[in-house]
C-alpha cells in the first residue's frame, strides 16, 4: 500500500477542510446536543464530515470509514483499510472560543495504525506521521520523546474526572495531581495527544473516549516513542470506547505502577 500517497490526499483534504471551518468563524452556528446538554455537535461538524467523506469515496473507493457524526458506515470489525473520523475534535471549544479544537483523521489496516493526521485548525499547524517514517509538525520532524520523573512533568487531565461521583477510583487520581509539576485542561484530546508528541505536556489521562478521539493521536505518539493504553494499562481496540492513558516513556510505567494498578478502570 502506497501510504505516502494516501497521506498526501489526506493532508490536502484537512487543509482544504480546516479553510471551510475557518470561513464558518463569522457565520451562525447551528448547535444541537447529542447524548447530554453538554455534548454539542454543528452543522460545521457534520458539514466536514460529509465532505470527507465524499474525497475518500471518490479516491478509495474500497476503503471502510468510521465517522464521529454517523455518515460513515457501521464497522463492527477493523478488517482492511479504515479511516477514522473526527471532523471537529473540541466542539465545546469551537462553539466557545474559536480555538483549541482540531481535526483528526487517522487510516488504520487490519486494526494497526498506518497515518495519523491531527490540524490545530486556529494555529496552522498540521501534525503528521506516516507509521515507521517519524512524525512532522509542519513538516518539521519531531524528537524522539524522553523519560521525565513525575515531579517535573505536567499532566493533562479534565478536572470533572476528579469529582467523587464520576468513577470511583478517583482517589487514585488525586495523588498523581499532587505529585506533578502541574496539569492542564484544554478539552480536546487529539490536541493533549500532539501535545505529549512535541513534549508541551507529558501525559494525557481521560476515562472515556471515541476510536475517532485517539485514533490519530496514537499513530503520532508511537512513532516518537510514547506509550498509548488505556487505564489497566492495555492497548487500545480503536472500536470501542475506552480510558486513555497517554505518556512519554518510562513516566507511563511509574504512573501505572505506583498509581493506577489497582485501580477499578
Ligand atoms: P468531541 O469534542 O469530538 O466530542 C473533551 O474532554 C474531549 O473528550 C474531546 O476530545 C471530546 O471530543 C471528547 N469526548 C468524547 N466523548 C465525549 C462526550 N460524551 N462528551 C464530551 N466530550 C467527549
Ligand atoms: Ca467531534
Amino acid at each position: 500500500m502506497d501510504w505516502e500517497y494516501i497521506d498526501l490526499h489526506a493532508k490536502q483534504w484537512v487543509k482544504e477542510a480546516g479553510e471551510r471551518i475557518r470561513s464558518s468563524f463569522n457565520k451562525t452556528l447551528t448547535i444541537e446536543f447529542k447524548s447530554n446538554p453538554n455534548d454539542l455537535v454543528t452543522d460545521i461538524d457534520k458539514e466536514i464530515e460529509q465532505f470527507f467523506i465524499r474525497k475518500i469515496r471518490a479516491a478509495f473507493p474500497t476503503h471502510k470509514i468510521m465517522g464521529e457524526e454517523g455518515f460513515g458506515d457501521e464497522l463492527t470489525n477493523l478488517d482492511g483499510i479504515v479511516w477514522l473520523i473526527d471532523p471537529i475534535d473540541g466542539t465545546m471549544n469551537f462553539v466557545h472560543q474559536q480555538r483549541n479544537f482540531a481535526i483528526s483523521l487517522a487510516v488504520y489496516e487490519n486494526g494497526i495504525g498506518k497515518i495519523g493526521i491531527i490540524y490545530d485548525v486556529a494555529h496552522d499547524e498540521l501534525y503528521h506521521a506516516i507509521k515507521g517514517k517519524g512524525a512532522y509538525m509542519n513538516d518539521i520532524l519531531l524528537p524522539p520523546l524522553v523519560e521525565k520523573p513525575l515531579s517535573e512533568s505536567i499532566i493533562a487531565l479534565n478536572a470533572t474526572w476528579l469529582m467523587e461521583n464520576r468513577r470511583i477510583d478517583h482517589n487514585l487520581m488525586i495523588p498523581i495531581v499532587r505529585k506533578a509539576r502541574g496539569t492542564r485542561s484544554y478539552g480536546t484530546a487529539t490536541l493533549e495527544m500532539v501535545f505529549v508528541a512535541t513534549s508541551r505536556i507529558d501525559a494525557y489521562i481521560s476515562m472515556r473516549l471515541s476510536p475517532w478521539d485517539i485514533a490519530a493521536g496514537t499513530v503520532i505518539v508511537e512513532e516518537l516513542g510514547g506509550i498509548v493504553t488505556n487505564l489497566r494499562g492495555e492497548k487500545l481496540n480503536f472500536l470501542t470506547q475506552d480510558s486513555l492513558f497517554v505518556s512519554v516513556p518510562g513516566l507511563h510505567e511509574t504512573i501505572m505502577t505506583d498509581y493506577l494498578k489497582e485501580g477499578k478502570w
